[in-house]
């Protein structure tokens, strides 16, 4: 009876295992220690045996993350080296160059994209406003030229009066738009020195139908006032002076 009893226990067993084989192998079902496996292979390319050990202890993404804080806390590139190359190395490189502002850094990234980002970082810590024209993306050139303006001590208000031409108009653009997209302002957009200027700033702020300094949403959602008559009530004041001023821009 027990033997009877064994021999089907023992059937049930391979069939069990059998069953799963199979799935596993003709249905791909992925094995948990899947993650854990690929996380080995990467780090089976760090040469540094002690790093090696710590990647495989605390997992890939883990490691490269303490060694990316590593090399900014102790401005040292040599951290960045020990991370297999490829793009984490290279980011390694490009967050390195904000503590560290210095070219040789950015010439270790491979990737040519974070290689131009490297350099964009470079020139907007330089406070060299002049230099941030040499960028070819505008996007990339706004960003250089707004990191000076704020990082200036006295920000733009002390930076743009000391530069002269062209840059100084780039300069106070850039302020103006930052200050009344921030207060929602469309005053500000009027200090703006060039035409074109002032229709950029104009553009980022909510729309103005009337152009009473008072945005069509706060008319209808605040004020109550018409949005598209500059003078609700019709006293000769517009409805943004009377707000400003204190005054009711409906008449009572
Ligand atoms: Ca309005
Ligand atoms: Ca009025």
């Amino acid at each position: 009876m027990i033997g009877i009893v064994a021999l089907i226990l023992i059937v049930l067993s391979i069939a069990f295992w059998y069953y799963y084989a199979r799935l596993e192998k003709f249905f791909l079902i992925p094995k948990s220690n899947d993650i854990i496996t690929t996380e080995v292979t990467e780090c089976n390319l760090i040469s540094d045996m002690t790093e090696k050990k710590n990647c495989e202890e605390e997992g890939y993404a883990a490691w490269q993350a303490v060694i990316k804080f590593q090399a900014s806390n102790k401005k040292d590139a040599k951290f960045c080296e020990i991370i297999p190359s490829g793009v984490e190395r290279d980011i390694c490189f490009l967050e390195l160059v904000n503590v560290v502002p210095d070219p040789q850094v950015c010439a270790r990234i491979s990737d040519s994209i974070l290689k131009g980002d490297c350099s964009n970082n470079l020139l907007a810590q330089s406070n060299d406003f002049t230099a941030c024209k040499t960028i070819q993306d505008a996007g990339d050139r706004h960003y250089c030229f707004e990191k000076i303006i704020i990082s200036y001590d006295g920000g733009g208000e002390k930076l743009c009066p000391s530069l002269s031409g062209e840059d100084m108009n780039i300069c106070w653009e850039i302020y103006y738009i930052r200050e009344a997209v921030s207060r929602v302002d469309y005053g500000l957009c009027q200090k703006v020195p060039t035409v074109a200027g002032i229709k950029n700033c104009l553009e980022r702020l909510p729309p103005d139908s009337d152009g009473d300094t008072l945005s069509d949403y706060m008319e209808i959602a605040i004020y109550k006032t018409n949005p598209l008559k500059a003078d609700t009530d019709g006293d000769g004041y517009s409805d943004g002076e009377e707000v400003k001023t204190g005054h009711n821009p409906l008449g009572k």
